[in-house]
């Protein structure tokens, strides 16, 4: 899976001269791609960088000859075990007919020169959702990724799951002056929510000067909860509340 990844992305320096990039895409496919930039992000640092494609290299490389092989791809847990010898020759960029870190040098060069030598979850996908057919609402590439990282903030325990308790945790924080209401500015504290229009927040009643209690903002964790498990996944969470943020 990961190379094929890495194919869309081969295939996609290989056709253009400049940093190709599109600003917005469906949400599906923005969560599908999300998932194959963490898995490159090898050492966990939000940025893909050349040394992220050599751990890879070195990992698919079992044998250590300098060489990955046709057998050698099969057998990595995030390739696809079904790859023919037309797919694996797409990673030959220079052409000698096997796999090696020159290969990977090219690789690095292309995709990553262009913005610094590394790049962040944004650049990923606004670089790879180019050859990505769309699919899902069409949102905003920066939405998506204020979102995601939102979710992140409020996701206390890691877990990638938004519980209702995390959700009203963040409402205490927000909740500066303890008056069990949120106004126009610690709505903007109220990290579930953060980049998100203070009318859309309390979207049943217009804003008061008393501001929003935690009934009006749990109406956006309801709605926001598709499958009604009180809780938000990050599918879930992204997908709505990805769409109200205004950038
Ligand atoms: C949210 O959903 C829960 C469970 O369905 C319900 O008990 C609660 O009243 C709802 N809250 C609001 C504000 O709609
Ligand atoms: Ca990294
Ligand atoms: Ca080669």
């Amino acid at each position: 899976m990961r190379f094929s990844l890495l194919l869309v992305g081969l295939s996609l320096t290989l056709t253009s001269s400049g940093f190709v990039f599109i600003t917005e895409t469906g949400v599906d496919s923005l969560l599908h791609l999300r998932k194959f930039f963490y898995r490159e992000d090898v050492d966990d640092d939000l940025r893909v960088e050349p040394d992220d494609y050599r751990q890879i290299k070195l990992r698919v490389d079992t044998n250590h000859d300098d060489t990955i092989s046709l057998e050698e791809m099969k057998m990595d847990p995030f390739f696809k075990t079904t790859i023919t010898m037309e797919e694996y020759l797409n990673f030959d960029l220079d052409g000698d007919g096997s796999i090696t870190t020159k290969d990977f040098d090219i690789k690095i060069h292309d995709l990553l020169s262009a913005k610094g030598n590394d790049i962040d979850l944004k650049e990923y996908l606004q670089f790879m959702a180019v050859n990505e057919e769309s699919q899902g609402e069409i949102m905003q590439i920066d939405s998506f990724v204020y979102a995601t990282k939102n979710f992140q903030v409020s996701d206390l325990d890691d877990d990638e799951i938004l519980s209702e308790y995390e959700y009203k945790a963040e409402f205490g924080v927000a909740d500066a002056n303890f008056n069990s209401f949120l106004e126009v500015n610690e709505i903007d504290a109220f990290r579930p929510t953060r980049h998100v229009d203070a009318n859309k927040v309390c979207s049943d009643k217009k804003m008061t000067s008393t501001g929003c209690d935690m009934n009006d903002v749990m109406v956006l964790f309801n709605t926001s909860d598709t499958n009604n498990d009180m809780s938000l996944s990050l599918d879930e969470y992204v997908k709505y509340f990805g769409e109200l943020m205004e950038n």
